[in-house]
């Protein structure tokens, strides 16, 4: 029993937050800002670029101090060491954690198993990079000569949300004269509609996939073999039209594509971190190798900042253990995340798999059932959109939903006043959370009693904002790694494994018995339910 891991409920800081909040609780952020005038310089921090304004928390200097002893309690220091140094801290799977090596400087060493993996990562680096200039140049063919005009990513979940966030949010620096689409679902029309307006002779697929068994993934990838066989009519195109991201080159040979135009990673980078690996091909092929790099010198700036700044100082640390505050002391179940940026629409997206799939979890690392809430539930759209949809119920609803900001103070595109308007949008948007409206200001303005009640705002609503100069790669690169460094702090304190999802494996399992019952075959025995369902669709086919 002795060797069972400490859960944080046991820690000491754990109950002394549990007293703090008490007494923080009745305290309205309007309150706190009056009687602390160096409350914004001491609740904000600027670091690789991005500039974090965290007073608008329901914490104080004192809360902080609190939450940086739960860290400290729970080892982070100790885990984030072990991190880079390559330790097995993903337990359930026995491997290494390593995505931050995927963007260590050549020259740097770190080691797996005493072998320096740097060398491998940035030789699959220079290999795409001379397979996405030939691509760029028009020097690589297709198979009737033609140079390539489409890139059709084909993968699911981390092989595909990155990518797509990606190309979404750097689309400002990216190849106009090259169609770029995405295909992950295994529902055929994703496939179909992606393909429709174009040319198998100018079309190059990338199968990305770290396993190459992915069902939804051969899926699209036999259909695009097919689709593009059907015009090309020989078997060796497929090599001119197909490239591969994987770790299995067997799978890859046996699908006919060439392994000389397979791009490998490795088993230390999970697949929803591992959007700067070969599995970001279809960004470096939209912008080009140069910003690719320096998407990855941003990854690595924040890195640098998470492994050595104090924690009292270091935004993914302190970024973690707020959000933690909200599950854990007030009962918050969802996080929302507000980008100001039309370019980042597919980074909530992004970020629901990054901390869900890591943090959606309820055992310990040592199997322990957890006596506390975990992940939140991340959800988010950019803004203004959501500012005439569910803001609502942010401003006036009954739940607590802590709200990340973010917002770049030169825009990509200008046009007019609209940079001023959203920047006004997305600043008055925080300050009306906190400070809210109250009925006293009602009635001096005016308002009738009967609707001071429904125009009331509360305030006291909590928001991280965190502005930025500019959306560059760069910018994209430190913005991914802060969240994914703050979904590593959560999860230490937490105490569970963020790097496996076993999550994902039931659903799997039982749809793969579920497909030869709707193709014809026996039925294999199931709740009366799930039969009944499975029994209507295959009478829908005329199999019954
Ligand atoms: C991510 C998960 C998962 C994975 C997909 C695709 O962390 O492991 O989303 O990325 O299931 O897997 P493949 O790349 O092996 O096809």
């Amino acid at each position: 029993m002795s060797n069972r891991q400490t859960l944080a409920h046991a820690l000491p800081s754990w109950s002394a937050l549990k007293a703090h909040q008490e007494q923080l609780r009745p305290r309205h952020l309007r309150d706190l800002f009056a009687t602390d005038p160096g409350r914004v310089a001491a609740m904000s921090l600027e670091v690789e670029g991005i500039y974090a304004d965290y007073s608008k928390h329901r914490a104080t200097p004192e809360t902080l101090r609190l939450l940086v002893a739960l860290a400290n309690e729970s080892g982070l220091r100790q885990r984030i060491d072990a991190m880079f140094r390559g330790e097995r801290i993903n337990v359930t799977e026995d491997r290494a954690v390593l995505h931050t090596a995927l963007r260590a400087p050549r020259g740097s060493v770190v080691q797996v198993g005493g072998v320096n993996v740097v060398p491998g990562v940035h030789e699959v680096l220079d290999r795409m990079a001379a397979f996405a200039e030939r691509v760029r140049s028009g020097a690589w063919k297709g198979h009737t000569g033609k140079a390539i005009r489409a890139v059709v990513n084909i993968g699911i979940g981390g092989s595909d949300l990155g990518p797509v966030m990606a190309y979404e949010a750097l689309r400002h620096y990216s190849r106009r004269d090259l169609v770029f689409r995405f295909v992950s679902n295994v529902d055929g029309t994703d496939f179909s509609e992606a393909v429709l307006d174009l040319d198998p002779e100018e079309t190059l697929f990338i199968v990305s996939s770290k396993t190459f068994t992915t069902l939804e993934t051969m899926a699209n990838a036999r259909s695009a073999r097919a689709w593009s066989l059907a015009r090309l009519k020989a078997e060796k195109a497929v090599a001119r039209h197909f490239v591969a991201v994987s770790t299995n080159a067997e799978e890859v040979a046996k699908f006919g594509i060439d392994t000389s135009n397979m791009f490998g990673f490795w088993d230390w980078v999970g697949g929803r971190y591992s959007m700067d690996s070969a599995i970001g091909l279809s960004t470096m092929l939209a912008v080009g190798p140069e910003r690719f790099r320096e998407m990855l010198d941003g990854f690595h700036a924040m890195d640098e900042h998470f492994r050595t700044a104090p924690f009292e100082r270091n935004l993914p640390v302190l970024m973690g253990l707020l959000g933690l505050w909200y599950v854990d002391f007030f009962g918050a179940e969802t996080a929302a995340v507000l980008p100001y940026d039309q370019y980042l629409k597919r980074f909530p997206a992004y970020l629901q798999q990054l901390t869900m799939e890591s943090n959606g979890k309820r055992v310990s690392l040592d199997g322990q059932e957890l006596p506390y809430p975990t992940g939140a539930i991340y959800w988010g759209e950019p803004g203004t959109n959501g500012q005439h949809s569910f803001y609502q119920l942010l401003h006036q609803g009954t739940r607590l939903v802590p709200c990340d900001f973010i917002a770049f103070l030169k825009p990509l595109n200008s046009l007019g006043r609209h940079h001023d308007l959203l920047l006004a949008n997305v600043f008055a948007q925080s300050e009306a959370l906190a400070f809210g409206k109250t009925p006293e200001e009602l009635r001096a303005a005016g308002v009738p009693e009967p609707l001071v009640p429904h125009r009331t705002f509360d305030g006291n609503r909590p928001s991280t904002t965190l502005v930025l100069e500019r959306l560059t790669p760069r910018a994209l690169g430190a913005l991914v790694a802060l969240y994914e460094h703050i979904v590593f702090t959560q999860g230490t304190v937490w105490g569970l494994n963020s790097f496996d999802q076993w999550g994902v494996e039931l659903g799997k399992v039982l749809a793969s018995r579920i497909i030869p019952e709707l193709e014809g075959g026996p039925e294999a025995g199931h709740d009366a339910s799930t039969a009944g369902l499975i029994r209507r669709a295959v009478a829908s086919k005329g199999l019954a």
